[in-house]
């Protein structure tokens, strides 16, 4: 008899890590997770952890003959600013990725005669607002507007999420017999900011780079205009959001992707918040241009009305709250400072 266990990929990222504490904490199903790296700090005591790449085919299979796989957390992705620099590699690992693992989560959902539930976290960069004049008009998007993303990532997660969509509808639609369809959700996620872990290759890094830096003791840089302005959210709200969708009951659900989000800041506003806690710091602008380019085109904020409707999403860290109960003491304690 297998047994019933959640797999998480890309479980190495910023999400996965925090991600997993919260999954362990709850559950008491076996949590398989997958990812080229080994875990951090020689493992976790709650987790099987498999050390390889998503889009080895042999691999899935064995993991499906050992375990029956109810959720799949499908995190592993290349970033945006990576993205751009070996746009068909990001392609590879963030769509024939993403869509071997909808294929298995589809196999295993007819095999186990009931939905496999896919978790996908998908991005602010599935849009793309062509100026800035546009982003200041339509400044709370909601899902369906502006879905013109600039970069590989975005145009990556946007066609996935339709992929998923595809998998959770339609998938084998004339064949004879309707096979039992898996359960894809999503989220967009704003740029997110965690205590504990500092992103790569991302291009809303500027966000908690300059946190981070400034509780080091180091000079940073910016690499956008002190007015830019997108969403931002702390990552144990990213955390609960993943969590509340994953168990909102699927009657609830009129989308298969959400927006979520939690402030919106302009990097000058991050810049004294930072400064508030690290009244020290040397923080300065440096504009890149073309990554400037990219967060320009990113909304300012998110229209998260459907999810706060759907199942009840909240979050509980506004800014303030961010940065003085969660942010700041955490990163004061890990660096010392
Ligand atoms: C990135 O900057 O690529 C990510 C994202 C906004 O999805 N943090």
């Amino acid at each position: 008899m297998r047994k019933r266990a959640i797999l998480i990929t890309g479980v190495v990222g910023e999400i996965g890590q925090a991600l997993i504490e919260a999954l362990a904490g709850q559950n008491d199903r076996q949590l398989v997770t997958l990812d080229l790296k080994p875990l951090p700090a020689g493992g976790h005591p709650k987790v099987i952890h498999v050390v390889g790449d998503i889009m080895d085919d042999v691999l899935l299979s064995r993991l499906i003959t050992e375990y029956e796989i109810g959720t799949i957390y499908h995190l592993a992705a290349l970033l945006s600013t990576r993205s751009e620099f070996t746009p068909e590699l990001a392609h590879r690992v963030n769509v024939d990725g993403t869509l071997g693992l909808l294929r298995l989560a589809a196999e295993q959902s007819q095999w186990q005669g009931q939905s496999v539930r896919f978790i996908f976290p998908s991005s602010i960069a599935a849009y793309g607002l062509p100026s800035l004049a546009t982003k200041a008009r339509d400044n709370r998007v909601a899902e369906w507007e502006w879905n013109n993303p600039t970069t590989m990532y975005g145009c990556n997660k946007l066609y996935c999420e339709l992929l998923g969509s595809y998998y959770s509808h339609n998938y084998k639609q004339l064949a004879a017999e309707q096979p039992v369809m898996l359960d894809f959700r999503a989220v967009r996620f704003p740029g997110l900011i965690s205590a504990f872990t500092v992103p790569s290759g991302g291009t809303s890094d500027y966000g908690p780079e300059m946190l981070h830096a400034a509780a080091q003791g180091k000079a940073y840089e910016c690499f956008v205009r002190p007015d830019t302005r997108i969403p931002f959210m702390a990552m144990p709200d990213a955390v609960t959001a993943l969590l509340e969708l994953a168990a909102a009951p699927a009657a609830k659900l009129t989308r298969s992707v959400y927006n979520v989000t939690s402030f919106s800041l302009s990097a000058a506003e991050i810049r004294d918040l930072v400064l508030r806690a690290f009244p020290e710091a040397e923080i300065t602008y440096s504009p890149h241009s073309k990554r400037q380019a990219i967060v320009d085109s990113w909304p300012a904020d998110l229209n998260d009305s459907a999810a706060r409707r759907d199942w009840g999403w909240a979050p509980a860290y506004d800014a303030e709250r961010a940065f003085g109960e969660y942010l700041v003491p955490n990163i004061r304690r890990r660096y010392g400072a």
